[in-house]
């Protein structure tokens, strides 16, 4: 085989990765969603992060373009513009050849496996064009692509007085199912970055409608200021964030925590940046630590009498809010998402690091020492207290014969793949939606009056509970560490309530209980919330639905013409609450799978979520006052 033979080889190879990546994308980048595309962006910005992790770039500028086509810019050492060894130009193999994990990236941690870091190769096969430009030794290189193809070479278009890389894309219409972006999906993510690089700067601007909105992301303080944000709307139980950083060989390890008086535990850990959604041995570590130290403080100290028992993992997490940082080379990434870490050194370091310095720290402050021991204490009881609850429940159970609530009306299916209960208020809307719906796969639960706040209870509180007690034994699967998805009886929960203030505030009610009892239901996909119509539409024996205001009056259209007086005589009702349907009517609009619209309840943004949680159900007013007021301009259906 000569050379010539060879270079056609690997030109072939080149061909068939990126056709591979336009094939099944899915495979690349996990879904054409909306998450998908936003991917995009974060592939690109992960390389020029990693520039900065290597210490040569300061300043991160990504900008969304009218037509949504995205910008970004560093100002690094820019890409290699010179030829590699196979006789091409360094920066084509960049943009043409998969990689897995960034060999072209520029810093010492790597990342290995996983969605991440599979390279700008895969962004460029995925975008109808892409264009790169490096300012370098004074001059701008150029290249141009077109759904992965060369279209131009890098050539030399002009002289600068910059360095540094500007990639710019817009991804492929026919790939992806939707092409536009979420300017606050994509603030959150860089937010993050941001913390976890302290002293870098990430700019995020969007020029596609109106004045620019810029946002520029800058903290000093890493990821102690990232606790200060997650912390931002609740009560601190001490002023200063503890921040704890160690090393070993070529890994760093970085903890910083803080204590409020909120009932939840929010840890996020991230591993050479990335967010490790399942954990894994850097959190391990953190735990094991925590729960050491803290309990020989307690018993040094008489929190803890010597027949009392030791505090468990959740009792010494209640209200902590923590983020973990490790870099280390060669990271393990496993289970189906790849987003736990295998690295067990990393689990010695990081409990150690803890270990040490966290209690010579409440030696020294004794005052929040106190504070911390006695929220534990707290939540031991509690714990306790839910226990002997939760014991009741069973023997009650055991007694009856059954463990499912009187209200609950069930459906005959018993397998729990094809099954649906949904959760209803009110009494009437409860009666129209027994009698209109599947009885052979859909269930009942009626729920009535107010119901706890969980945000201000802990979970002995929920044990016995009877608004909440129906839900949890409905669902079968128990709730907080005891949660056990497999338990599940159902596969849809749908929460029905009317489009009205009262309705919205038990959603949120019952939003509140699922995210902060039974996550993973949310995060597995199985909440769905219903959408009753909100008008009917009435015109001589035709009865219509609409779902919006739009398409009330597209139906009026379509049933009058524009003919005036024929819309007179249109009966356009307003829908007072799920009640004012009959069982037919609430089955044709909101129940049956051929005709509803469900929407699903996703969770992208876990830092997000628990503020939104904690500002509209926590204890703060003024947090809340500003949450309503900033969000009001986007009430559409307020009926009060
Ligand atoms: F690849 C890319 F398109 F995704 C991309 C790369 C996007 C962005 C916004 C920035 C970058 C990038 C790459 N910024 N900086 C670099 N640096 C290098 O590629 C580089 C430069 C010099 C050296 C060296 O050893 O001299 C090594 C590398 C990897």
């Amino acid at each position: 085989m000569n050379e010539q033979n060879n270079y056609d080889a690997s030109q072939i190879q080149v061909l068939e990765g990126l056709q591979a990546v336009r094939k099944r994308p899915g495979m690349y980048i996990g879904t054409t969603s909306a998450k998908g595309l936003h991917h995009l962006v974060y592939e690109i910005v992960d390389n020029a992060i990693d520039e900065a992790l290597a210490g040569y770039c300061k300043n991160i500028e990504v900008t969304i373009h009218p037509g949504d086509w995205i910008s970004v810019s560093d100002d690094g050492r820019g890409i290699p513009t010179g030829m590699h060894e196979t006789g091409k130009a360094a920066m084509e193999l960049v943009f043409t050849v998969l990689h897995a994990g960034g060999k072209f990236g520029g810093g010492g941690y790597k990342v290995a496996g996983g969605l991440h870091g599979v390279g700008a190769s895969v962004v460029n096969a995925l975008s109808e064009w892409m264009k790169v430009q490096v300012f370098q030794n004074g001059l701008v290189y150029e290249m141009n692509f077109a759904r992965g193809d060369v279209i131009k070479p890098q050539e030399i278009v002009g002289e600068t007085d910059k360095i540094g890389t500007m990639i710019a894309f817009l991804p492929d219409n026919t790939i992806f199912e939707d092409t536009v972006f979420d300017f606050d999906m994509l603030l959150s993510r860089l937010r993050e970055q941001a913390f976890l690089n302290a002293g870098l700067r990430i700019q995020l601007t969007d020029l596609r409608e109106g004045p620019p909105v810029v946002k520029s992301l800058y903290y000093e303080g890493g990821i102690r200021s990232f606790v200060e944000y997650v912390n931002k709307n609740k009560n601190p139980l001490h002023a200063e964030v503890i921040h704890i950083v160690g090393k070993k060989g070529d890994s760093v390890a970085e903890v910083a925590f803080q204590y409020s008086d909120s009932y939840n535990e929010t840890l996020y850990s991230f591993a050479n940046n990335i967010h490790t959604t399942d954990g894994g041995m850097h959190e391990t570590g953190f735990k094991n630590a925590m729960t050491r130290v803290v309990n020989d403080y307690g018993r040094r100290h008489k929190f803890l009498k010597d027949d009392d028992k030791n505090l468990a993992g959740e009792d010494v997490r209640e209200g902590l809010t923590a983020i973990i940082s490790v870099k280390l080379i060669d990271a393990q990434f496993e289970g189906q998402t790849k987003t736990k870490l295998g690295n067990s050194d990393i689990r010695v370091l990081v409990d150690a690091i803890v270990g040490e310095k966290l209690g010579d720290f409440l030696e020294e402050n004794p005052p929040i020492g106190r504070a911390i021991l006695e929220k534990a204490v707290g939540a031991a009881r509690a714990r306790e207290a839910a226990r002997k609850a939760r014991e009741l429940t069973r023997r009650k159970t055991a007694l009856e014969g059954t463990s499912l609530p009187g209200k609950l009306f069930d459906c005959n299916e018993r397998d729990p793949r094809l099954t649906e209960l949904y959760i209803v208020e009110g009494d009437s809307a409860a009666g129209s939606a027994k009698s209109g719906r599947d009885s052979r796969y859909q269930a009942i639960l009626p729920l009535w009056g107010k119901m706890l706040n969980v945000e201000k209870a802990r979970i002995d509180k929920v044990y016995g509970n009877e608004k909440l007690m129906p839900v949890i034994l409905a669902l079968g699967a128990g709730i907080g560490e005891d949660f056990d998805l497999s338990r599940l009886r159902y596969n849809k929960i749908v929460l029905m309530a009317d489009a009205d203030v009262d309705g919205s505030h038990i959603r949120t009610l019952l939003l509140t209980f699922l995210f902060r009892f039974m996550r993973p239901l949310i995060e597995e996909g199985h909440v769905y919330l219903a959408q009753p119509p909100l008008y009917k539409i009435v015109r001589g024996k035709t009865v219509r639905y609409a779902f919006s205001d739009k398409e009330r009056d597209r139906i009026i259209g379509e049933l009058c013409g524009t003919d005036e007086a024929a819309r007179a005589k249109a009966d356009v009702q307003r829908n007072k609450g799920l009640g004012e349907m009959n069982g037919e009517e609430l089955w044709e609009t909101t129940m049956n799978p051929e005709t509803r619209t469900l929407l699903r309840v996703e969770l992208d943004d876990a830092v997000s979520a628990d503020q939104i949680f904690t500002v509209l159900m926590g204890d703060k007013v003024e947090p809340r006052r500003e949450f309503i007021e900033s969000y009001a301009k986007h009430v559409v259906n307020l009926d009060i």
